[in-house]
């Protein structure tokens, strides 16, 4: 039987959903183990890296996406948005070692695909089929979005990817994960109290909470009046202060199962723009949680 060990000496090798899952148990095993990071897990750092590495698609011209995994080279890989993600594909590289089958660009968005899992998110469909690509292939800077700007940023910024207004704020709501820092992109903290947990809290602390300009010599961003603990960026408020935005915010802060949907299927076409499939979109495989 040939299995992802033969990928390892050079053979030829069609890898089935079998050997995914396996990757993808090996990703998991390693952000359970290597829980000394950040809040206590690699998980948020990850999902970021597969979500920047797909952002940068353009559907009038057809470039970026998660095809080519270019943010391997410079200057995609130190655009300052993508300050820190180093992390998260240093955390990757060992995994591709052991699977050298698998490309970059497949590899990293599948390990978004298991952070959200593990993570106690919503299960996201995938498939295979990204190519690597060399330096050639990078996306210029400041196809991602800045977040010291509001709703008419995130609009251009997200339509040119090609998704809509309901699109927009259901993927925003991967901010209930992770953090700000101060040496990556200069802003200051957690969006919410459980940032390795997939929740739609991210959507009911925008419309619970009181928020003020925090005071600091940082960057412009929000602070809760409550504990100052927590954190907005412009690019979040932007999302209740907009009309069109904030029905969605309230839908989502209402009903988790509603947001998971939703996140779920914009995931799904996050991770795949730009990408030259051969299969068909019921070809999509979903993976087993460890926990499950
Ligand atoms: Fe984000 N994000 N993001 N974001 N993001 C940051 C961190 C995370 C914006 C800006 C920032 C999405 C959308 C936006 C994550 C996932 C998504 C940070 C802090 C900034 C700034 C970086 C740092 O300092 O380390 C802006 C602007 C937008 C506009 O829409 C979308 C969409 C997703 C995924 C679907 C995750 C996860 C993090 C946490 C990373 C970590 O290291 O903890």
């Amino acid at each position: 039987e040939l299995t992802a060990a033969s990928g390892k000496k050079g053979g030829i090798f069609t890898p089935t959903k079998e050997d995914y899952q396996k990757v993808y148990n090996e990703i998991a095993k390693t952000i359970e183990e290597k829980d000394d990071y950040d809040d206590g897990s690699y998980g948020p750092v990850i999902l970021r890296l597969a979500w920047h590495a797909s952002g940068t698609y353009d559907k009038g011209t057809g470039t970026g996406g998660s095809n080519g995994a270019t943010m391997r080279f410079a200057p995609e890989s130190s655009h300052a948005a993508n300050a820190g993600l180093v992390a998260a594909r240093d955390f990757l590289e060992p995994i591709k070692q052991n699977n050298p089958w698998i490309s970059y660009s497949d590899l990293w968005t599948l390990a978004g695909v298991c952070a959200v899992q593990e993570m106690q998110g919503p299960v996201v469909p995938w498939r295979p089929g990204r190519q690597d690509h060399d330096v050639s292939a990078s996306t210029p800077d400041g196809r991602l979005p800045d977040a010291s700007k509001e709703q008419s940023h995130l609009r251009t910024i997200f339509y040119r990817m090609g998704f809509d207004d309901r699109e927009i704020v259901a993927l925003s709501g991967a901010h209930a994960l992770g953090r700000c820092h101060t040496d990556r992109s200069g802003y200051d903290g957690p969006w919410t109290f459980s940032p390795t947990v997939v929740t739609n809290d991210y959507y009911r602390l925008l419309l619970e909470e009181k928020w003020n300009w925090k005071k600091w010599n940082g960057p412009k961003q929000f602070e809760d009046k409550n504990t100052k603990t927590l954190m907005m960026l412009p690019t979040d408020m932007a999302l209740v202060k907009d009309k069109a935005f904030r029905q969605h915010v309230e839908r989502y802060a209402k009903d988790n199962d509603v947001w998971f949907n939703e996140f779920r299927d914009a995931l799904v076409k996050l991770f795949e723009l730009g990408v030259p499939f051969t299969t068909k979109e019921d070809e999509r495989w979903t993976f087993t949680p460890t926990h499950a």
